[in-house]
């Protein structure tokens, strides 16, 4: 099973109404749920510049870097990491694209978001970025408790 790191970005007052404001916490995750993958961790933090920086770093260089790692670290973000088959490509799937007005209906940022530097979401590319972003983001590891959970659940 793989396993994907989602950050979901809080923003508080930017260009755009975001995050907290718009309520979307619940949303987000609840697709996530639905679909039947497995939470293995969630948490509510907020974001070190060294830390941004990291995540982001291979847009270093890049012109919207300086903006980018500003915003993550502005205000706080829920970290998630979910488990199950295929979640790095399905996930990508139900995020969406980049751009917001590249991003189909029915995807999270399709439904929800307009800007790219406001695009509401993170999620890993690949398995082996998504085993770095785990180790960056939950340096204390993860849940276990789907090792107790009962067969029939999923
Ligand atoms: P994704 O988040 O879809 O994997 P990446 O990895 O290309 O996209 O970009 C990481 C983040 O950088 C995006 N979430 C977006 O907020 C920001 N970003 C990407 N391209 C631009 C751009 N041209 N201008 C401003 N921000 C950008």
């Amino acid at each position: 099973l793989d396993t994907t790191v989602l950050l979901l970005d809080l923003e508080k007052a930017y260009d755009k109404p975001d995050g907290v404001q718009r309520g979307l916490i619940a949303e987000i995750i609840s697709r996530f749920e639905k679909k039947g993958f497995y939470l293995r961790g969630m948490k509510l933090m907020d974001v070190k510049k060294a830390l941004g920086e990291q995540h982001y770093a291979e847009h270093e260089g890049k012109p919207f870097f300086p903006g980018l790692v500003k915003y993550i670290c502005s205000g706080p973000v829920v970290a998630m990491v979910w488990e199950g088959p295929n979640v790095v490509a399905s996930g990508r799937q139900m995020i969406g694209a980049t751009k917001p007005h590249e991003s189909a209906a029915g995807t999270i940022r399709g439904d929800y978001a307009l800007t790219v530097g406001r695009n509401l979401i993170h999620g890993s590319d690949a398995v082996e970025s998504a085993k770095k972003e785990i180790a960056l983001w939950f340096p204390e590891g993860l849940s276990q408790w789907k090792s107790c959970q009962h067969p029939w659940i999923y």
